[in-house]
């Protein structure tokens, strides 16, 4: 049985998070993963307050278990979702896409527990120093908005860099994987793009069918040029971003004009033209539909298995 410091800390039997994927993870989602014994986390960025008080207010009709709120700090919601995290009494926030110190204080007085995510060593001993209790040191490999370092360059770096347990995300959807976090310092593992094909994940079926579909070169990063790299499918969708990111007669504005709603699009309406179909780069390593119980099963013993058979490298 793989156990960690953050098992005993969050009331959880698996240390693997599921990823509070904007507009994906949703009541569903994560009280499936809560239930089957891992942190299933709602996520923040595409609700107002009140929105999100409906959403955890679900996932407590079917989980009764520890789970999480992720706040996207760029999210113009951000304010008021993280005053509900604390009258609803979440256990657990995530954060991502910025510095959470401004609402840390908060949080941490009223006994929620605060896992950053973090691209960087800087921000994960400044997360550390102000009462974190743990962070998810997630590399350029995953979906979405990401940092400039790599999980296997990032990961052994925040492990040396803070006490506090660390997470490993981005390039993780098996056993593999999840053992070679481990190896790298890490007390447990966060995934996404795994769980955008589980049976209880909600996204347009041919989000499904285009993640199962992929392989390793199928994701591009776009965005650079508006200071939030983000890594999707390639579509005609990113194709184009990119194109229009490219030429100096666009402006900023204009560009992000492009892209407003195209996560709702993809998640919701399945549209290639215009949506942005957030992906890691394991997807090719994604294969199957299955329930998150199955997922959270079947990396373990893998990793276990791995890690049993580890010192077959020693003479
Ligand atoms: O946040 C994520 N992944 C996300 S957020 C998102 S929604 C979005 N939509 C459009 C444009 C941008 C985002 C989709 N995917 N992951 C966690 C994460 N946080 N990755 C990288 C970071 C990060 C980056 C810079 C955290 C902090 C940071 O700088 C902090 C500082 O010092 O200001």
């Amino acid at each position: 049985m793989i156990k960690s410091r953050i098992c005993e800390m969050l009331g959880i039997r698996y240390p693997i998070f599921q990823g509070g994927m904007a507009w994906v993870a949703d009541a569903d989602l994560a009280a499936a993963v809560s239930n089957a014994g891992g942190l299933g986390i709602i996520a923040g960025m595409n609700s107002n307050g009140e929105q999100l008080r409906a959403e955890i207010r679900k996932l407590r009709e079917k989980c009764d278990k520890p789970f999480g709120v992720n706040v996207m700090l760029m999210s113009p919601y951000a304010a008021e979702v993280s005053d509900v995290i604390i009258e609803e009494k979440v256990p657990v926030v995530t954060t991502g896409a910025g510095n959470p110190l401004v609402f840390m204080k908060k949080w941490i007085a009223a006994g929620v527990k605060v896992i950053p995510v973090v691209a960087s060593v800087a921000l994960a001993q400044m997360v550390a120093k102000r009462g974190a209790a743990a962070v998810v040191a997630e590399g350029g490999e995953s979906g979405g908005h990401i940092g400039e370092a790599n999980t296997m360059a990032l990961v052994p770096q925040v492990v040396d860099g803070v006490d506090i347990p660390v997470i490993a995300a981005g390039g993780i959807a098996d056993g593999r994987g999840y053992a070679a976090a481990l190896m790298l310092g890490a007390e447990g593992i966060q995934m996404g793009t795994r769980f955008l094909v589980a049976k209880e994940c909600n996204v347009h079926p041919n989000f499904k069918a285009k993640v199962l579909k992929a392989g390793d070169t199928s994701t591009i990063v776009s965005g650079r040029r508006l200071g939030h790299p983000v890594r999707s499918l390639k579509t005609p969708f990113s194709r184009k971003f990119l194109e229009l990111e490219k030429d100096t007669s666009i402006s900023d504005e204009e560009l992000s004009a492009f892209g407003t709603g195209a996560l709702r699009k993809a998640v919701r309406e399945g549209d290639d033209e215009g949506g942005a179909f957030l992906c890691g780069q394991v997807a090719g390593l994604v294969n199957k539909e299955q329930t998150c119980a199955e997922i959270l099963e079947e990396i373990t013993a893998q990793a276990e298995k791995i890690l049993g058979g580890a010192s077959e490298f020693l003479s």
